[in-house]
């Protein structure tokens, strides 16, 4: 399916982890991408980091500037005039992290009361939640803690990654800014969630803060994935007792070896290996109970 793709837009190359808007409030500040990340992209262990998507849903009150900002990323366009999204809309971008193609499903929901049943049926098997607020507007910050329980609600907490976003950055002078800065960051904090201020009319901080987005959410996923595989890494010889027949305890002690392949071909694993990721590897001599 890759191929018939054209090649990922040069400026969409991630090479390096970038890095956090503020460091007191970021999902982590470490300078570049987790060692096990970057050393299973260098395998090119394709088992575990193929073609990949994620989901990011952006929330937050009407009118706050979610689609202007995705707009800004995916389009480079801003439009000054305010159209409601109604329901939702989606765009897909496409990235290479570490060479690997990755791309983001980035859902623009409605923030008016009367879409927001439907938007929110889309809230589902996201990665990341992006929740946006206008650094112009007070309420719309004190509302982003229940955007983020609403979205929460559909999702496993314990799975996503979350981002705080402050918009129209440039309307706010910076002494005004500053205040609210402190209480975005404490609400941040509060949530867990990495904060940004961007503006999709001038475009500060726009592209930096996809780039951190589709960067952790990338690391998070391979992170997941290296997690589930590490007890089956590839190469890894893996020693099952398999009682055939009559078995006898003191007597037969089948052990079957599979060693993990990319390919999984052979015959049908064990119950509890992953179908698909081991090899038969051959069968030893009975021996002792150890
Ligand atoms: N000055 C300035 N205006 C902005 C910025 N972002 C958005 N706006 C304006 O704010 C208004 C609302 O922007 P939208 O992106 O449509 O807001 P939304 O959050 O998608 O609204 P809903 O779809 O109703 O939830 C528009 O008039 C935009 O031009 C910004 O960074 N700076
Ligand atoms: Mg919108």
């Amino acid at each position: 399916m890759m191929s018939m793709l054209a090649p990922v837009r040069r400026d969409r190359i991630i090479a390096e982890l970038p890095q956090c808007f503020h460091k007191e409030s970021a999902l982590h500040s470490r300078s570049s991408f987790h060692p096990q990340v970057t050393g299973a992209c260098q395998e090119q262990r394709t088992g575990t980091v193929g073609f990949k998507i994620s989901k990011i849903i952006v929330v937050g009150d009407l009118s706050v500037g979610k689609t202007c900002l995705i707009n800004r990323f995916c389009k480079d366009t801003f439009d000054k005039n305010y159209k409601a999204t109604i329901g939702v809309d989606f765009e897909m971008e496409r990235f290479e992290v570490l060479g690997v193609p990755f791309s983001l499903q980035l859902w623009d929901t409605a923030g008016q009361e009367r879409f927001k049943c439907i938007a929110s049926t889309y809230y589902r098997g996201a990665q990341a939640i992006v929740i946006v607020f206008d650094v112009n507007d007070v309420a719309s910050l004190a509302h982003t803690r229940q955007w983020l329980a609403d979205a929460l609600k559909e999702n496993d907490p314990s799975n996503v990654i979350l981002f705080l976003v402050g918009s129209k950055k440039d309307l706010s002078p910076s002494a005004q800014y500053s205040l609210m800065e402190r209480d975005a960051i404490k609400v941040a904090k509060e949530m867990q969630a990495e904060y940004w201020a961007v503006s999709s009319l001038t475009g500060e901080n726009v592209r930096e803060f996809f780039f951190r987005v589709a960067s952790l959410t990338f690391e998070s996923s391979v992170l997941a994935e290296l997690e589930k595989s590490s007890a089956r890494k590839i190469g890894d010889v893996v020693r099952e007792y398999l009682p055939r027949g009559r078995w006898d305890p003191s007597q037969h002690h089948h052990w079957l070896r599979w060693v993990t392949t990319e390919q999984g071909r052979g015959r049908a694993p064990p119950p509890r290996c992953p179908r698909g990721t081991l090899r038969l590897w051959g069968r030893e001599q009975p021996r002792p109970l150890c």
